[in-house]
């Protein structure tokens, strides 16, 4: 198997945890999907990554299908829990997560355009989804250990993702501050060996 990825996004971050964690052998091949030669559209019409290329030539993405089929090949360790509300808790909290990972890269995207053509307005309206994001988090999280169930799952994996993304493309949130409950997450995850071997790197 072999993970088509750039080092930096979010979202293959959540999938190469999630191999990590799993133990599951995978060759990354580092394709930077805005570059002019990049082999991605082959795999992924939508020339996005992460895209898993599997042994039969068959290819999966995005990553919650990668992450969902990686729990499907090794269930143990069990990241989706089984129990229906659990399992639906943790969706909600990755679809959040990745929603904030979303405006963060948007945001990048439109600041690379030239000056001329950035829109502010445009900047301001993925900024709010970032904040009421953090803060949406931040609460649901209050004091518990993990996210859901007070147990590591692919939650605190979308969680953790997301908050490095920040980390390494907006430095100058500075939302540990304001979200408390978050920071000690992330902090705790940092601690993971899957988390320390697949910081962003530029
Ligand atoms: N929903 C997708 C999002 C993937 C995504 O947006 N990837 C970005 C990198 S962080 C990308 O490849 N963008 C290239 C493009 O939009 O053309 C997932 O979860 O895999």
């Amino acid at each position: 198997m072999k993970l088509v990825t750039s080092l930096t996004s979010p979202f293959a971050r959540k999938v190469r945890i999630v191999l990590a964690e799993k133990n599951i052998a995978c060759e990354i091949v580092v394709d930077i999907p805005w570059s002019a030669d990049t082999t991605v559209p082959q795999f992924n019409p939508l020339g996005k990554v992460p895209v898993l290329l599997r042994d039969d030539g068959s290819t999966l993405f995005d990553s919650r299908v990668i992450v969902e089929y990686l729990e499907q090949l090794k269930p143990w360790p069990m990241i989706i829990p089984v129990d229906e509300a659990q399992l639906i808790a943790v969706k909600r909290w990755e679809a959040l997560a990745d929603g904030i990972s979303d405006a963060a890269a948007t945001i990048f995207l439109e600041r690379k355009r030239s000056s001329a053509q950035q829109s502010q307005e445009w900047i301001d309206r993925q900024l709010d989804k970032i904040e009421r994001g953090l803060q949406a988090m931040n609460d649901d999280l209050g004091l518990h250990a993990y996210c859901v169930n007070g147990t590591y799952s692919l939650a605190d994996i979308a969680v953790g993702s997301a908050l490095g993304y920040l980390d390494f493309r907006f430095s100058d949130l500075q939302w540990r501050e304001r979200f408390p409950a978050l920071a000690r997450l992330a902090e705790v995850l940092a601690q993971r060996a899957s988390f320390a071997a697949t910081v962003p790197v530029a």
